[in-house]
């Protein structure tokens, strides 16, 4: 791969509604898009998801910017590449700093399918040519919850994935229990129970929960292989798995029954198909995590869950879900609970650059 040029664009744009959990509210967005260009003048995209501030893992859009420019481009300056496999090699001696790696890594996959004239999903190996869309309900009210349920509802999302902690679970749960006895629906936590909680996390299981994701410590596996061994709901991990071998232990100790992959924490599209690979030999669920994320995430997730082992709907819903207007074209639309695979060579969305300039905050060019 001949790569020229990289440029990286920060942007910044409000939500349609803030995005509450116990640890806090994303009112705002900011990410980084990252654009990759050959010597011949084809471009590949990728999306740093870290958010501006470290409350989901302890990356930042700063810290982010700040591996890019300093560790990770010149990296790929100083070690060409064939394909984009070997970044994850080339990138091996930097610690971590998994969303930064991801950005740049994905950016490198969509050229090299690009260049293949390949779908990604295509690329990946990826057999399904429409995925199930899951949609998150993440605020601050039981009666807000319903509204948004009944929306998603009427949108034909396929699957419900509701914010909780210990002082509304059960509240909520219940409430939404009683309008939608049958509605699949799952919890995720985002880390706000410790093994204390162990009764109120077992009172749960009446709820008939497809899952719970990440009760427990956010770099937690020993505790949540007890609790699993004591409640019925499947365990879900999501902040706990930053590696493959993350996956590995987890799985060996009968940590979790589901993991959620997201290819910014397990830091690019190579490290998110090994971990599903071993969990499609070993039989664990998997399923594709979302990040409030643009377009360009978005559409590498698309790809993604094309996979396989992809089996469960993810947190893969339309752009509409989030944003007034995307940077994409078209738009991730969820038709009757389904996004249909793209056909085009790579991600298959084109970049709305009119909406990428109106939100641009910051942009610096690197030339090879
Ligand atoms: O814990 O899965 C999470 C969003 C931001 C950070 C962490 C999480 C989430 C979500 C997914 O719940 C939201 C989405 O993009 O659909
Ligand atoms: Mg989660």
């Amino acid at each position: 791969m001949r790569i020229s040029s990289i440029q990286i664009y920060v942007i910044k744009m409000p939500l349609k509604s803030p995005f509450l959990t116990h640890l806090g509210a994303v009112t705002d967005r900011e990410g980084i898009i990252v654009k990759v260009t050959d010597l011949d003048g084809a471009s590949g995209y990728g999306e740093g998801v870290a958010f501006s501030s470290p409350w989901y893992t302890e990356e930042t859009v700063q810290t982010s910017l700040h591996m890019l420019n300093d560790f990770l481009i010149p990296l790929l300056k100083k070690n060409p590449i064939q394909h984009p496999k070997e970044l994850s090699k080339v990138f091996q001696s930097i610690r971590r700093n998994n969303m930064a790696k991801s950005a740049l890594e994905t950016a490198v996959w969509d050229l090299y399918a690009k260049r293949n004239s390949t779908p990604l999903s295509k690329i990946l190996g990826g057999i399904r040519e429409k995925i199930p869309s899951g949609v998150v309900v993440a605020t601050d009210s039981s009666v807000k919850a319903l509204t948004q349920i009944e929306d998603y509802l009427g949108q034909g999302y396929q699957r419900f994935k509701i914010k909780i902690h210990p002082g509304q679970d059960i509240t909520l749960l219940s409430e939404i229990r009683r309008s939608y006895p049958e509605l699949p629906i799952m919890a995720d936590a985002n880390s706000s129970y410790t093994l204390k909680d162990i009764d109120r996390l077992k009172a749960l299981d009446e709820f008939n929960l497809l899952m719970i994701e990440q009760p427990l410590a956010f770099d937690d596996l020993i505790e949540h292989a007890i609790l699993q061994k004591e409640v019925k709901t499947p365990i879900c991990l999501d902040e706990s798995i930053v590696t493959f071998d993350d996956a590995r232990k987890a799985v060996e100790y009968g940590s979790c029954q589901v993991i959620n992959i997201k290819v910014g924490r397990v830091g690019g599209l190579y490290e998110a198909k090994r971990i599903h690979d071993y969990c499609l030999e070993k039989n664990i669920k998997v399923w594709c995590g979302g990040m409030i994320e643009f377009g360009v995430s978005r559409a590498h997730n698309i790809a993604l869950a094309t996979l396989p082992g992809f089996t469960i709907p993810g947190d893969i819903s339309a752009s509409s879900r989030f944003w007034d207007e995307d940077i994409i074209f078209p738009e991730v639309i969820v038709e009757n609970g389904w996004v249909k695979i793209p056909t085009e060579p790579g991600i298959g969305f084109q970049i709305n650059e009119k909406r990428l300039r109106e939100i641009l905050v910051a942009e610096r060019n690197y030339p090879f």
